[in-house]
């Protein structure tokens, strides 16, 4: 098979929610040499966003875009587990999470992989996170970064709301905020005052050095 065919295929498998054939093409990418995220990229994930698509204009329902999901976890394992192995912790330290209300985690979990095997330590508080946690991790752990992601319209408020409340509190300057998520832009990131958006992981870990002077 072709890179192109590998991608092919891996997208299709996500939209056909067909485990076997995710698994399959995850380690055969891998196995034919395809780096870990140029296969996500390429592949899994333009099929999971079509997938998206479909559902946002009702060819596909709550169901299908469920399995598909799940699928789609099944290629992140796989890919995360063969990401450079975790090197020392010396990048500095970030917290992670989805914010309250929002259950997507995908995302959330490749930029954490990938913060991890570039030298970040990361506390990763998971989805449906609420504000104060994020604040309360990263007063507890000496954290140089809180970093949110958000993939509903209506939660991105969260991202405003950390600002709000790291502001409040008199924490602004201590962190650093970088947010990301399907519907995030750089004018959400400037409009409620986030230190940087990702676009996507590579861009996440690429910020991530910026902000603490390592880029
Ligand atoms: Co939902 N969903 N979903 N969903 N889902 C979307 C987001 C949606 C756009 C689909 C659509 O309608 N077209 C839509 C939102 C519409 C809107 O807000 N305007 C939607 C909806 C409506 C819903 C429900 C409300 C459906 C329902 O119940 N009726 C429901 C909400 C549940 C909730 O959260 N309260 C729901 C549920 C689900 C599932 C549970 C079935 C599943 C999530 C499973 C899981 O995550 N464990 C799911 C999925 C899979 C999607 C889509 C299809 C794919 C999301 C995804 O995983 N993308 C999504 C459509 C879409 O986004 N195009 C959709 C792949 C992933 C790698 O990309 O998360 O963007 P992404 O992450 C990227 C970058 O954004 C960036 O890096 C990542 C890697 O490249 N990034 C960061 C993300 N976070 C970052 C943080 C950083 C840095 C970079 O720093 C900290």
């Amino acid at each position: 098979m072709t890179k192109e065919e590998i991608f092919e295929t891996a997208q299709k498998a996500i939209l056909e929610a067909n485990a076997s054939v995710v698994e399959e093409t995850a380690r055969r990418g891998l196995d034919e040499g395809i780096a870990p995220m140029e296969l996500m990229n390429q592949g899994f994930i333009p099929g999971i966003n079509k997938v998206g698509d479909l559902f946002g204009v009702g060819k596909l329902f709550l169901p299908e875009l469920i399995q598909s999901a799940e699928v789609m976890q099944k290629a992140t394992d796989i890919i995360n587990a063969a990401l450079p192995a975790d090197q020392e912790k010396g990048m500095g330290k970030i917290v992670v999470g989805t914010v309250e209300g929002d259950i997507h985690d995908i995302g959330k979990t490749i930029v954490v992989s990938l913060l991890k095997a570039t030298g970040f330590e990361v506390v990763d508080l998971g989805r449906d996170v609420p504000v104060d946690r994020f604040i309360e991790e990263a007063e507890k752990g000496g954290a140089h970064i809180i970093g949110s992601s958000a993939l509903l319209t209506t939660t991105m408020e969260g991202q405003k709301k950390i600002e709000q409340e790291l502001k409040k509190a008199n924490l602004k300057d201590k962190y650093k905020t970088i947010v990301g998520g399907a519907p995030v832009t750089q004018r959400w990131a400037d409009r409620i005052g986030a230190d940087a958006f990702a676009e996507d992981a590579a861009d996440g870990i690429r910020k991530a050095k910026e902000l603490l002077g390592k880029g």
